[in-house]
C-alpha cells in the first residue's frame, strides 16, 4: 500500500458514531490493512478470490452483524453494518460483495422468512464462514425485470422439482448453499435453499470479467433438482421477498461505495503533495485542487446521506426509494471520484501500484448490480410522481 490510510471526515461524522461503531470499524480497518491490502492487487490481476477471506470475515463479525447473537450474528445496528461495508470496500468491492451477499442476501432472508429449523441449521455456520451462501435472482433473460423469471418449482407431493437457470451470481461456484427465487405452480415467487451436491444442481464459473476480478461469479443451473419441502422459506410469497433482501444489500452498498471513494481520494491527496512538476507539488496547481476539493465535497455529501439513512434504518423508517437514491448517488459518486483522482496520478494512476483503476473497474459492476443506475432513477421517479415508467409490462402487472 503506497500511503497510510487517513480517510476524510470533513463534517466530523466520527462524533456521531458510538464506541461500538468505532471498535468494529477499527477491527475491520486493521484486517483490511493486514490481510487484504498486501494481496488484493495480485488477486484481482489473477482473477481469483482468496478463499481464506471467508473464514477471516467470519471471525471478524462481518457476516450478519445485525443478525441476533442467538443465531451467530453480532446483534449490532445498521450503522455498524454500514461502517463495516465502508471499510471492506476500501479494500476492494469484491470483499464487500462477499460480505453483502452472505449477510443481506443469504442470512437476512433465512432470518426473516425462514423456519426456526432453517435459522438454527444455517445461520450460525454462515456467520462463522463455515458455510458460503449465494443468492439467485437474475436469469439469462431477466435482469432488471426479475418478476418475469422463468425458473420454476413444481409441487410433487412430498418434494418440489426445481428447473431453470440463474446468471451473474456472486460466489455461486464456491457456495455451499444458494437462496433461490422461483415461481410455484400458482405463478407466485417463492424462496428456497438449494444445497451444493443436490443431484441436477451445478454452478459453473463466469470468467473473463474486467470488473470485480477478485470476486467469483457464476451461474446456477437446475435440472430437475429435488428440493425437500423443508427447504422452502415459509415466511414469504411474492416478488417483494427478494426485493426486501435487495433493500438490505443496496443499503450496504451505499455505505461501501464511500470506502472505495475515500481510498482513491486519500491516495490522490498524498501523491499530489509529493509529486512535483515545474518545481512545484502538483497539489499546488488549481486544476488539481479542483479535482481534490470536488472529490471531498462529494464524499462528504455521500457520508451524510448514508449516516441519515442509517439512522432511519435503525428506526425502521428507511424506505426502499430512499435506499435506491443513496445506492445510486453514492456509487456514481465513487466512480467519478475514482476517474478524477486517477488522473491526478497521471500515468502512475493506470498501474496496479495504486488502487484507482481497480476501484474504477469494480465500480462498473457495482453501478450495474443490485439494480442498475437507470433502475434506481426510475424508482425515484415513480416514488415522487406516482407514475411507473418501467414500461408497459410493469404497468400492467
Ligand atoms: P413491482 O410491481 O413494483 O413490485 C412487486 C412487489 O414488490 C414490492 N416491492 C418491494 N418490496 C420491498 N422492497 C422493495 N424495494 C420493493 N419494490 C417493490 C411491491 O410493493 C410489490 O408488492 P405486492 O405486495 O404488491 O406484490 O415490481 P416490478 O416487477 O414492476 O419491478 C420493480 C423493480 C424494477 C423496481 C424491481 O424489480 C427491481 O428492483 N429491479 C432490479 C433488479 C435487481 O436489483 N436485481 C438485483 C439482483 S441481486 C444482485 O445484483 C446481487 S449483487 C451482489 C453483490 O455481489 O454485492
Ligand atoms: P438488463 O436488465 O438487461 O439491462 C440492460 C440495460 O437496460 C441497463 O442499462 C438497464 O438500466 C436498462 N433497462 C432495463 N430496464 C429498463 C427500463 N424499464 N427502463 C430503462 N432502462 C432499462 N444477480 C443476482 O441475482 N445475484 C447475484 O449475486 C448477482 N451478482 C452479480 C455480480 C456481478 C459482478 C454482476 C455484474 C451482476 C450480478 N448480478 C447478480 C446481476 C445484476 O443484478 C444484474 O446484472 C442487474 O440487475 C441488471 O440486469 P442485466 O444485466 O440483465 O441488465
Amino acid at each position: 500500500m503506497p500511503y497510510p490510510y487517513t480517510p476524510p471526515d470533513y463534517y466530523l461524522l466520527d462524533e456521531l458514531l458510538s464506541d461500538e461503531h468505532k471498535i468494529i470499524r477499527s477491527a475491520v480497518r486493521d484486517w483490511v490493512d493486514r490481510s487484504v491490502m498486501p494481496v488484493i492487487e495480485e488477486a484481482a490481476q489473477n482473477h481469483e478470490f482468496p478463499l481464506r477471506f471467508i473464514r477471516e470475515l467470519g471471525e471478524l463479525g462481518a457476516f450478519g452483524p445485525f443478525i441476533p447473537e442467538k443465531y451467530g450474528g453480532a446483534g449490532m445496528d445498521h450503522i455498524a453494518y454500514g461502517v463495516i461495508m465502508t471499510e471492506l470496500e476500501r479494500g476492494d468491492s469484491a470483499i464487500r460483495s462477499a460480505a453483502s451477499v452472505q449477510t443481506s442476501l443469504v442470512m437476512y432472508p433465512i432470518y426473516t422468512f425462514g423456519s426456526e429449523e432453517q435459522k438454527r441449521k444455517y445461520l450460525p455456520k454462515l456467520a462463522s464462514g463455515e458455510l458460503i451462501g449465494c443468492f439467485g435472482l437474475t436469469e439469462p433473460n431477466h435482469g432488471s425485470d426479475p418478476g418475469s423469471m422463468e425458473t420454476r418449482i413444481r409441487d410433487m407431493g412430498d418434494h418440489y422439482l426445481l428447473n431453470g437457470a440463474k446468471m451473474w451470481i456472486t460466489n455461486s461456484p464456491i457456495a455451499d448453499i444458494a437462496v433461490v427465487w422461483a415461481k410455484d405452480d400458482d405463478g407466485k415467487v417463492r424462496g428456497l435453499i438449494a444445497e451444493k451436491g443436490m443431484k441436477g444442481f451445478s454452478a459453473p464459473e463466469t470468467r473473463n470479467k474486467w470488473s470485480l476480478r477478485a470476486s467469483v461469479t457464476g451461474e446456477l443451473v437446475f435440472d430437475n433438482v429435488k428440493i425437500p419441502k423443508e427447504n422452502i422459506l415459509p415466511g414469504i410469497k411474492g416478488l417483494k421477498g427478494p426485493l426486501m433482501c435487495l433493500n438490505s444489500a443496496r443499503y450496504g452498498i451505499a455505505w461501501g461505495a464511500v470506502g472505495a471513494a475515500t481510498d482513491c481520494y486519500n491516495t490522490a491527496l498524498q501523491y499530489s503533495l509529493e509529486r512535483k512538476q515545474f518545481d512545484q507539488p502538483i497539489a499546488s496547481f488549481q486544476l488539481q485542487q479542483k479535482k481534490l476539493a470536488e472529490a471531498l465535497t462529494e464524499i462528504t455529501k455521500a457520508q451524510l446521506l448514508v449516516w441519515r439513512l442509517g439512522v432511519l434504518k435503525n428506526q425502521g423508517k428507511a424506505t426502499p426509494a430512499q435506499i435506491s437514491m443513496a445506492k445510486r448517488n453514492n456509487v456514481e459518486m465513487a466512480l467519478k471520484v475514482a476517474r478524477e483522482t486517477r488522473q491526478i496520478l497521471g500515468a502512475m494512476g493506470i498501474t496496479g501500484d495504486f488502487p484507482m483503476m481497480r476501484h474504477m473497474m469494480n465500480l462498473e459492476s457495482v453501478i450495474t448490480y443490485e439494480g442498475t443506475h437507470d433502475v434506481h432513477l426510475l424508482i425515484t421517479g415513480a416514488d415522487i410522481t406516482g407514475i411507473n415508467a418501467f414500461g408497459i409490462k410493469a404497468k400492467n402487472r
